[in-house]
């Protein structure tokens, strides 16, 4: 059985990671899709909150598990007997940060390799941090992410500014 695992902050899921999600839907048996606990990042989203939008936007696929981790990457990957760290590539700027995450992997570990997807070019522009920073304006964000999130990023920053 051929697992993945595809790690990340999703803070919040869009619509670029959902199609890195799908694509590999077509490749893997299963996908675990493994939401970082302590991340250096300052998250607007509670990891419950991340959690709970990745199911609602994934549940059209049954090979897909949302999940959470703390710790090393390499080591939930072991845990849960995944092949694969699966992660996206958008542009240029991506590429030497998700080169030293794969390259520090595998120095942990070679029993386990990272695949990447290039980003579909409808999304290639969409980042969490992006989303956030438009929505906190009160801007349209119904084509970057699933309507639940737009929902989600509105009811956040309409609470915070109370
Ligand atoms: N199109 C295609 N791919 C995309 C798009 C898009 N529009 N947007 C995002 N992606 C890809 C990203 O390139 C990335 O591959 C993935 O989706 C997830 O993105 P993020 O931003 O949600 O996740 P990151 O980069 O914050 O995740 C970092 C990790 C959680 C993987 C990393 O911090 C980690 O493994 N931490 C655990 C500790 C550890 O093991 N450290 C050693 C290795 S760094």
């Amino acid at each position: 059985m051929k697992i993945a695992v595809y790690p990340g902050s999703f803070d919040p899921v869009t619509f670029g990671h959902l199609d890195i999600i799908e694509r590999g839907a077509k490749v893997f048996d299963k996908i675990i899709v493994a939401v970082l606990i302590n991340s250096a990042k300052n998250p607007l989203f509670s990891v419950e909150e991340r959690k709970q939008m990745l199911i609602e936007a994934t549940k059209v696929f049954p090979q897909v598990e949302v999940d959470s981790f703390d710790g090393l990457l390499i080591d939930y990957v072991h845990k849960r007997e995944a092949n694969v760290i699966l992660r996206g590539l958008r542009a240029i700027s991506d590429f030497e940060y998700e080169l030293q995450i794969a390259s520090i992997n595998r120095k942990l570990s070679e029993k386990v390799e990272t695949l990447f997807l290039m980003t579909n070019n409808k999304h290639s522009f969409i980042s969490s941090a992006m989303v956030k920073e438009v929505a906190k304006y009160g801007a349209d964000v119904k084509d970057l992410v699933p309507h639940h999130v737009a929902e989600a990023l509105s009811l956040k920053f309409t609470d915070q500014t109370r």
